[in-house]
């Protein structure tokens, strides 16, 4: 690791770069949106103060359940795509992975994205890049590597990173600029272990820790311009984690996307500055969900190759026979207020912006999402 001072950043996105991604933006006509989500977004029901309400479903239904719900892509953490990953071999795990690929193929569900599991192992008390144990460090380092060649056999080039355990509860037990170099180091040990991987950073602002070292997009793509090859390093957004961090997530898009950093997303809902409720897409605030939907269309979201994930999960009460509900109600949210998006009277719009009557603008939006008069 580099001593503190002696890193430089590095600002490899020219700005003649951004705006030829900002002229493909507008000529854009029509994105085409394919949906995704995680073996993890079946969940059975359990919280902090109780178990599950639910039977698990396995993984095989899951697989099968994906098309039929209009989704054709499933995002792994690296444990659901080889189980007890700690304890097997590296030749074993790459041997499963390849097994996995295959059966994917036979669903013609695609991998999108393979992310590490920092923060269930002993070794991650204490944080997984940014442990005060050099032995947990190498740890997280040697896990993500490993999850880069399951990446690999899986035909995706995508690594989402959440930094669960990566922040604070005892301000003063971790030396935050320090934080900040092992996080890079980390970084460009995974960026050299493959020349093609992609690495999304999936910030949130706390939960499980009290305060995380990046917990917002701009966190993300700041530390992304400190590793050894920043255009391989961007994000993936949560709604919820936006919110938690008190933004609007559809800020957070365009933010992303101006950088042409957007690589993933994942869609929910959270009820403001309280636990990670991962609520379907569009359930809390649909006005807010709106303006995710048409920051994403006046990006080109999806039109290089990006996927729409729902990372959302039924409700504790939700009963086994409505067991994909929550995805299938998310996917039609976001599509109706696709509709809304390009539905959206631009001309009114602008003419009021043109006058400078907010209130009625105000008013247009609210009409607009419900139907009109
Ligand atoms: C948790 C994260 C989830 C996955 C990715 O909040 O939202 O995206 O765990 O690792
Ligand atoms: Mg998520």
């Amino acid at each position: 690791m580099p001593p503190i001072g002696d890193r430089q950043p590095i600002f490899l996105a020219t700005r003649s770069e951004i705006s030829t991604f900002t002229a493909d933006i507008i000529m854009a006509k029509s994105n085409i949106y394919r949906f995704c989500t995680g073996p993890w977004n079946w969940s059975a029901g359990q919280d902090p103060y109780g178990p599950p309400t639910r039977t698990e479903i396995s993984f095989d239904r899951k697989l099968t359940e994906l098309k039929k719900i209009g989704f054709e892509a499933m995002m792994f953490h690296d444990d659901d795509a080889v189980p007890e990953i700690d304890a097997k071999s590296g030749a074993q795990v790459l041997k499963e992975a390849k097994e996995l690929k295959k059966r994917l193929d036979g669903e013609g569900i695609t991998a999108e994205m393979v992310a590490p599991r920092l923060w269930f192992h002993p070794n991650t008390v204490d944080g997984a890049f940014t442990s005060n144990d050099p032995k947990s460090r190498q740890y997280a380092i040697d896990r993500s590597r490993r999850t880069i060649d399951i990446a690999n056999a899986l035909g995706t080039d995508l690594m989402v990173l959440w930094l669960a355990r990566e922040g604070t509860y005892i301000r003063e037990s971790k030396n935050g600029r320090r934080c900040v170099d092992l996080l890079v180091a980390a970084l460009d040990a995974m960026l050299a272990h493959d020349k093609k991987i992609r690495l999304a950073i999936e910030p949130k602002p706390n939960e499980p820790m009290d305060v995380a070292y990046l917990p917002t997009i701009g966190h993300a793509l700041a530390v992304a311009q400190l590793t050894r090859d920043s255009k391989r390093v961007g994000c993936l957004i949560e709604s919820a984690h936006a919110i938690l961090a008190g933004l609007d997530p559809a800020d957070e898009i365009d933010f992303a996307m101006a950088f042409g950093k957007l690589w993933s997303l994942h869609l929910n809902d959270q009820n403001g500055l309280k636990f990670d409720q991962d609520k379907p897409f569009g359930s809390n605030n649909l006005r807010v969900a709106f303006n995710q939907v048409r920051a994403l269309e006046r990006n080109g979201y999806g039109q290089k190759g990006e996927y729409v994930c729902f990372d959302v999960h039924p409700f504790r009460t939700t009963q086994q026979e409505h067991w994909s509900a929550h995805l299938s109600n998310s996917r039609d949210t976001f599509l109706r207020l696709l509709e809304k998006a390009r539905s959206y009277p631009e001309k009114q719009a602008e003419q009021l912006i043109a006058d400078r009557n907010y209130q009625d603008l105000d008013q247009l939006v609210i009409e607009h999402l419900l139907g009109g008069k």
